[in-house]
């Protein structure tokens, strides 16, 4: 198929990119470079230095021998998206270009709307251009398990039936988010719902929970082709940061009592989810959704699995309870289906010891790059914008 990954230089756009290339799909990539640029403005980096798009794009046609054209502009300019559209008419869009960063989008005022019109503009632009080249395209947005937040009921996958006085209707599931980042996201679904009902897209909305890790089938050949790791507050995925922090030596941060639970997957299993979500494609006037993770943990559990593993390799691996920056409950229920993309042929990869021993080896070998006051830095999300 043809498909078009919008935010093809981010830590998920990039590994899809080649993924799908070796998986005999035809694809090209769209970036601005925001969150590089977003990174260096507030002074944090990956663990290892990211080759531009043009560069990787040429390390990956130079060992695999499939090329992956990159258009490089910023999609909430019509002009830009009606280039790519014209030059690449795809039949498939996988949509991640958007400011991906709960802790960021609660930095200041002018983060929060970076971040609201980024996100929104986006997704709106990818909307009326969908409806104006080829409205048959499938949509296949990434979204969030954080659009659920952490209701005391199990969370369904989208949708909830409701009967009301006699009457039955099946309603978008409740959405309630902790920040406003996952708010974005929870726009970006009403948007979509609205265009699927108005004009009849066809749309896969997948509810992602945190990934991790830095391997992928296509990237262990060459360290040019390894994604971001970020591992400061801002940008860094919890699990991601507590490898690195055992192996800098640095107590791991549980933000409060460390009964937040959430649902996980490795990255490569987001590259699989994606990959069946676009072969399998949602029908026209179809808003599908799937709930994307393949287990569940506390964060007191992700540290204390990390805790071993590193402590069998020689590090101290201490865990810390820190003051919670987030506004987040911090003991709850939490119990969300995942049924979707099982039934799609997923076939997830655990969090084994063996999975964390490779990742704690990485970081161990460049440890020398870590920086450790990009670790905690306290952004509160409790206070007043400036
Ligand atoms: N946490 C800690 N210590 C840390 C970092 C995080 O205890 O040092 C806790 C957080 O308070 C939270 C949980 O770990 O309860 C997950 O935090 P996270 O930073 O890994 O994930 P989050 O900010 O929710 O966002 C990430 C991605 C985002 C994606 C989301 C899926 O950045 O793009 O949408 O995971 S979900 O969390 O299911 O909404």
């Amino acid at each position: 198929m043809k498909i078009l990954i919008l935010g093809g230089d981010g830590y998920l756009g990039w590994p899809t990119a080649m993924h799908l290339t070796a998986q005999g799909h035809n694809v090209a990539v769209v970036d601005n470079y925001l969150r590089r640029s977003l990174c260096r403005e507030e002074n944090v980096e990956p663990l290892v230095d990211v080759p531009n798009l043009h560069q990787r794009t040429a390390s990956w046609e130079s060992t695999s021998g499939y090329h992956i054209p990159a258009f490089i502009g910023d999609l909430t300019k019509w002009e830009f998206v009606d280039e790519v559209f014209r030059e690449f008419s795809p039949e498939a869009i996988i949509h991640y270009a958007e400011q991906p960063a709960a802790p960021y989008s609660m930095l200041n005022r002018s983060a929060a709307t970076l971040t609201l019109c980024n996100n929104l503009e986006v997704t709106a632009n990818v909307i009326f251009a969908v409806q104006q080249f080829n409205p048959d395209v499938h949509i296949v947005k990434l979204g969030t398990m954080g659009e659920y937040g952490t209701p005391d009921i199990d969370i369904e996958e989208g949708w909830l039936e409701v009967d009301h006085k006699g009457r039955h209707q099946k309603f978008l599931y409740p959405r309630q988010a902790g920040s406003l980042y996952h708010t974005t996201k929870i726009m970006d679904t009403d948007l979509l719902w609205f265009y699927v009902r108005t004009w009849g897209l066809r749309v896969t909305d997948l509810m992602q929970g945190p990934v991790y890790g830095i391997f992928t089938e296509e990237n262990r050949i060459d360290e040019n082709l390894y994604p971001f790791l970020n591992y400061d507050e801002l940008f860094g995925t919890v699990l991601n940061r507590f490898v690195i922090q055992a192996v800098a030596d640095y107590p791991m941060t549980v933000y409060g009592k460390g009964g937040q639970t959430r649902g996980y997957l490795n990255l490569m299993d987001t590259l699989n989810c994606v990959r069946l979500s676009v072969e399998n494609p949602a029908a026209k006037g179809e808003l599908r959704i799937l709930n994307q993770f393949t287990e569940t943990f506390s964060v007191n559990q992700l540290a204390q699995k990390v805790q071993r593993v590193a402590r069998s390799m020689g590090f101290k691996a201490d865990i810390s309870a820190v003051e919670n920056p987030r506004k987040e409950a911090e003991e709850h229920y939490y119990n969300p289906a995942h049924t979707g993309l099982l039934d799609l042929g997923l076939k997830p990869q655990f969090l084994t010891d063996k999975v964390l021993a490779e990742m704690i080896e990485f970081a161990a070998k460049h440890k020398k790059a870590i920086r450790p006051e990009q670790i905690y830095r306290k952004v509160r999300w409790d206070h007043n914008l400036t």
